[in-house]
């Protein structure tokens, strides 16, 4: 049924209350997403905390960048997805892409590896799959799915062996060599080839393309980040970059290549579980401190940190009674999805704000239709730590209000007047007092600035904080009076002269290979590994409605190797069911020579029988707690079709 903004609001405060009265405000669980402005990201962390005063918050950029986080926070001491602007892309000498195919999900970013070859540097591509992106390369390696960290330290281990490495800058700008040396000389060539499946003359190859030119860069995305050592696999691609000398340097580096529409800005102001605003960590008492003062409440209200989001999730219908969802749909998006489904179902109450009928509204006891990114104002903040303002373009349909809007309500009917405005450059003007002082400093972006310039890259410090003059410490000033016409140049290439760490060197992170949490056997023998399609976007639930795309991109697919296709009897176009410990999932085969004959991969952005989901192991990372969706143990069964 329908009805009104007052009713469907009264009966969410109304049922939030009533579950805290009786179980506590840990029983209230909020689900964030990647895709939301920094406002609203910003603001949502507030509302948890605040109007909540829950620490089960979390968000679904911990399926996507979390162990990137981790590794170059751990490296590097400050995590931002690319520390230097993309244009410096074509510039390098060299670029390993590890695990990302931005033919479908980045091609805008293509001309940067197109140009890069021009410029005649070169592209190596690591990815179980020859994608449409290993397709341009000039040198693809296809690893077995969850071995990029053997990969990488045998990669290593011939810099050291051939005496690639530089001496200098490893002495003068990193820790831990020792450690991590010992660790990559005892991954011998050979070993890694048993171990990926990639062969020692295409290793010596990739040693000798990434350490001949001047500068070089390694680029990470999903592929090795969403394992259950993501954290460390990744880390090991950064030993790479350390041990020759290609890290905060110009021209060489690390980078993530971020997902969502906000996925930079939307990991770094207090959606996820342990994390304050500006990049603060919450179990940090003078972030506490600081944050609680522009939030006006007592430091000691403040929750400590919470699940990660498979546990939030995991943890629905028992310890938490009631959920708040805000840009995710985990019904399709979260791994073991047939369990996560019936968590959701179990839940007391279910509210979902979101700008379609998602798969996972369908589910919710109130959904609350809210405006999307055209229809409202707000700032994003790209991979290269650049924040952007968008303004407004069209008017929400008529009924549809912000998401903005339904904090502010929720916050004064749960009993907080103040402190949640509508506005999104009120919120902004807040968000850089409670980021100043933190590693994503946001403090000296202003509107008026962001709409002058194209963009400002973070760190972006406010100069000198004369906060004496009139409306000084109002954070609701809309105009922004508390802060004086920002000078600060902002901050596009970091690490040049010293990481982010105390010391200001970089730390190696020498850690060892080790298996995927479930290896293929008698009953699994292959591993699956899931990703995307470019005519579809993440859980589908905006792209399956636009005819376009569904005409491009109709439904899910196993794609299978030709010999692995003979063997079970598969044939193209016709159904097949993939088996692992969690469920079954079928889906026509796309048979392929582009894959390898021990790996099948699906996409996931369907719900239904085909989705992947209902596969993938949720083994967590230790550090980022990001679920490992790129390898799970499979059988793949050719769906006889029943004699007429
Ligand atoms: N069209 C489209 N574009 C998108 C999205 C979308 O859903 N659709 N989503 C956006 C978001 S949120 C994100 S996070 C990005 C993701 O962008 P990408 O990371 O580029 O996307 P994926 O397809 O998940 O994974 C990339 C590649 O990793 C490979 N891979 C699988 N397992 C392994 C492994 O063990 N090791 C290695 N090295 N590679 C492996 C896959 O074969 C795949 O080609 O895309 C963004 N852009
Ligand atoms: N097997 C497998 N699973 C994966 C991955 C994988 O590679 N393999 N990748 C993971 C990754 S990287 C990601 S990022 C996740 C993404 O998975 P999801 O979190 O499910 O991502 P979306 O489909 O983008 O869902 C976002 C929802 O928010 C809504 N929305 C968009 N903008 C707004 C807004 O401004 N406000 C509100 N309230 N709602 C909005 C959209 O309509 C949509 O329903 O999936 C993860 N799941
Ligand atoms: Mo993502």
């Amino acid at each position: 049924m329908t009805a009104g903004w007052a009713q469907a609001l009264d009966l969410v405060a109304e049922r939030l209350g009533r579950t805290r009265e009786r179980y506590g405000p840990d029983a209230l669980g909020v689900f964030g997403g990647g895709g939301l402005t920094n406002e609203k990201a910003y603001a949502l962390g507030k509302f948890a905390r605040v109007v909540l005063g829950t620490s089960q918050i979390d968000y679904n950029g911990r399926f996507c960048m979390s162990s990137a986080a981790a590794a170059g926070t751990r490296a590097f001491g400050l995590d931002r997805g690319l520390p230097f602007p993309l244009e410096d892309i074509p510039k390098t000498g060299c670029v390993i892409l590890v695990g990302s195919n931005p033919a479908e999900t980045m091609p805008p970013s293509l001309r940067f590896f197109r140009e890069l070859r021009e410029n005649g540097g070169t592209l190596i591509v690591v990815d179980p799959r020859r994608t449409r992106t290993a397709e341009q390369a000039d040198l693809h390696l296809a690893p077995r799915p969850g071995t990029d960290l053997a990969l990488a330290l045998g990669l290593l281990h011939l810099v050291v062996a051939e005496g690639r490495t530089d001496e200098a800058y490893i002495r003068e700008r990193t820790t831990g060599w020792a450690e991590a040396r010992a660790v990559a000389m005892a991954h011998w060539p050979e070993h890694v080839e048993r171990i990926t499946g990639v062969s020692v003359p295409q290793l010596r190859q990739a040693v000798r393309l990434f350490c001949e030119p001047a500068a070089a860069m390694v680029l990470t995305a999903r592929g090795p980040e969403q394992q259950s050592k993501g954290t460390d696999t990744v880390g090991a691609w950064i030993d790479l970059c350390l041990a020759t000398g290609r890290a905060g340097r110009p021209l060489s580096g690390y980078g993530c290549l971020t997902g969502q529409g906000n996925g930079q800005g939307g990991r770094e102001h207090g959606q996820k579980a342990d994390q304050l605003p500006g990049y603060r960590k919450l179990d940090d008492p003078a972030a506490r401190r600081h944050v609680a003062e522009v939030w006006g409440v007592d430091p000691g209200s403040l929750p400590g940190p919470g699940r990660s989001a498979y546990e939030l999730l995991d943890a629905l219908g028992t310890d938490i009674r009631a959920l708040l969802l805000m840009g995710s749909n985990p019904v399709v998006s979260a791994p073991r999805a047939a369990h996560i489904e019936k968590r959701i179902t179990s839940l007391d109450f279910l509210a979902v704000c979101d700008v379609v009928r998602s798969d996972t509204a369908e589910l919710a006891d109130v959904v609350l239709p809210v405006a999307q990114w055209a229809e409202e104002t707000g700032t994003t903040t790209s991979l290269e730590g650049r924040v952007l303002l968008r303004r407004q373009a069209v008017g929400p349909p008529p009924g549809v209000r912000s998401d903005l809007y339904v904090l502010h309500e929720l916050a004064a009917r749960l009993g907080v007047e103040k402190g949640f405005p509508t506005d999104p450059e009120e919120v902004f003007t807040e968000l850089r007092r409670a980021s100043a002082g933190g590693p994503a400093d946001y403090s000296g972006i202003s509107y008026r600035r962001l709409a002058a310039e194209n963009g400002v890259f973070w760190p972006c410090p406010e100069p000198k904080p004369t906060r004496t003059g009139p409306g000084a410490g109002r954070p609701d000033s809309a105009s922004a009076k508390g802060f004086p016409d920002a000078v600060h140049p902002g901050t596009p290439r970091l690490f040049l002269d010293r990481f982010a760490t105390e010391d200001g060197r970089a730390r190696f992170a020498g850690v060892a290979y080790r298996p995927t949490a479930e290896e293929p056997d008698v009953e699994y023998p292959l591993l699956l590994t899931t990703g995307r399609v470019v005519a579809q976007y993440q859980s589908g639930a905006q792209t399956r409605r636009v005819a376009e795309l569904n005409a491009a991109a109709p439904g899910p697919f196993v794609e299978l190797h030709p010999r692995l296709a003979a063997r079970i009897g598969a044939v193209e176009g016709d159904p097949v069911t993939v088996i692992s410990r969690r469920g079954r999932a079928t889906a026509p085969a796309r048979i392929t020579s582009a894959i390898r004959p021990d790996t099948v991969f699906m996409p996931f952005h369907w719900p239904g029988e085909g989705r992947a989901n209902t596969l993938t192991n949720p083994a967590l990372d230790p550090t980022s707690r990001m679920p490992e969706f790129k390898s799970c143990a499979v059988r793949v069964e050719a769906v006889v079709p029943a004699s007429p």
